[in-house]
C-alpha cells in the first residue's frame, strides 16, 4: 500500500471522527468499505459497481472505495454501515451474522451442498429472506458475491478427518458459531481480525485460520501455514451493501440505478471470483503449499450436529430457513 493510500485512510478516518457528511457541491459522495486488496475480485467488482453509478446518475452520486480494510474491521464496519457512517460496502455474511439472524444461516458449516446450490439458493427464496432480515437491521443488499469454500489451513499437520484439528490452535471469524464449530472438533478457537491472522500464524499465537483460495493467497497467510486442506466446511456468500440511511436519501430513480449497478457488479465478481481461485490455487502450489483433498467429508459434518442443535434451539424461529437451505436439492 503507498503512503498516499495510507493518509487517505487516516483522513477519512478523521472525517468519520468529526461526523462530518461528505456532501459535494454536486450531490452525495458515498464511501465504501473493503477489507481486501486492490487486485482482488471484490475490489475490482466495487470499483465497477460505483463508477457505474457515478455514470449513469450523471454525477449526482459518486463515491471512494477505501481497500485494505483502512476503514475499520469487518465487525465495527457493519455497524458503522448501520449507522450511516459508512455508506456502503462488501461483507461476509459469517461477521454479519452477529447483527443479523438470518445472516447466520449461511454461516452454519455444510449448510450448502456446493457454491452453484449457494448461488441458486441466494437468488431465490433465500436470499429473499435474509435479504429482508437485512433490512430489517439497516442494510440494503445490492448483490450477492462469491466466496468459494472456506478451508483449514495451519503449520501443523495435514487434516484429514476432524479428529486432526483437535488441539490445534485455529484463528476464526468474528461469530460464535465459527467458536463452535471448532470446538466441536476438539480444536481451540481464536476469533481475530483479519488484518492480524498473519502475523499471529508467523510467531505462532494460532495455528492456522480458514479461508477461500483467494484469501489465503492475497494474505500472504500460505507462506506460513503451508498445509490446506480442503475441508471446504463454510460456503458462505458475502454481500455488496448499502446503508438504509444513505439508501434513503436516494430518489426512486437513483435507487433504481444504485440496485441494477449492484446487480451487475456481482455478475462481474462471480466471474472474476472464479479466475482468481484457479490462479490463488497455482501461486500457493508453487510456494510450496501442502494441498489435501478431504475424501470423506461425513465425518466432519457429524461432528457439527451440537451445533446445529444448539443453532436450533436458539432460534426457533430461523427452523424454516434451515430446512429450506439444508433440503434444497
Ligand atoms: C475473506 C472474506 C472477508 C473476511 C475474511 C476473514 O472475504 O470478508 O473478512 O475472509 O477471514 O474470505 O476475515
Amino acid at each position: 500500500m503507498t503512503a498516499l493510500k495510507h493518509l487517505r485512510g487516516f483522513a477519512a478516518a478523521t472525517l468519520l471522527a468529526a461526523g462530518l457528511a461528505p456532501v459535494s457541491a454536486s450531490g452525495l459522495e458515498l464511501r465504501g468499505w473493503n477489507i481486501h486488496v486492490e487486485d482482488y475480485p471484490v475490489s475490482i467488482a466495487m470499483e465497477s459497481f460505483i463508477a457505474e453509478v457515478e455514470e449513469k446518475t450523471g454525477g449526482e452520486i459518486s463515491g471512494k472505495v477505501y481497500h485494505n480494510g483502512v476503514l475499520g474491521s469487518q465487525p465495527d464496519a457493519i455497524e458503522q454501515l448501520r449507522l450511516g457512517v459508512i455508506d456502503f460496502g462488501e461483507f461476509n455474511l459469517g461477521p454479519m451474522g452477529q447483527a443479523v439472524p438470518e445472516a447466520n444461516v449461511t454461516a452454519l458449516p455444510f449448510i450448502f451442498k456446493s457454491v452453484p446450490q449457494m448461488y441458486a439458493l441466494m437468488d431465490g427464496a433465500a436470499g429473499e429472506a435474509i435479504g429482508e432480515g437485512m433490512k430489517a437491521k439497516g442494510i440494503v443488499p445490492l448483490g450477492w458475491y462469491a466466496a468459494g469454500a472456506r478451508s483449514f489451513y495451519n503449520s501443523a499437520r495435514p487434516i484429514n478427518t476432524s479428529a486432526d484439528v483437535e488441539g490445534l490452535k485455529i484463528r476464526v471469524m468474528s461469530n460464535d458459531l465459527f467458536v463452535k464449530m471448532v470446538e466441536a472438533m476438539d480444536g481451540n478457537a481464536t476469533p481475530m481480525a483479519f488484518a492480524e491472522v498473519y502475523q499471529s500464524i508467523k510467531t505462532g499465537v494460532v495455528d492456522g485460520a480458514e479461508n477461500n483460495p483467494p484469501s489465503y493467497e492475497s494474505t500472504n497467510h500460505y507462506e506460513v501455514a503451508q498445509y490446506y486442506s480442503l475441508t471446504e466446511h463454510l460456503i458462505i456468500p458475502e454481500c455488496l451493501c448499502m446503508s438504509l440511511k444513505t439508501w434513503e436519501k436516494l430518489t426512486p430513480e437513483q435507487q433504481e440505478i444504485v440496485m441494477a449497478a449492484g446487480r451487475a457488479s456481482a455478475d462481474m465478481q462471480r466471474e472474476l471470483w472464479a479466475e482468481r481461485e484457479a490462479a490463488s490455487m497455482e501461486t500457493v502450489e508453487a510456494g510450496g503449499v501442502i494441498v489435501n483433498t478431504v475424501a470423506d467429508k461425513a465425518p466432519f459434518q457429524e461432528a457439527m450436529t451440537p451445533v446445529y442443535d444448539a443453532f436450533l434451539e436458539d432460534n426457533p424461529d430461523l427452523a424454516d430457513l434451515v430446512s429450506l437451505i439444508r433440503n434444497a436439492d
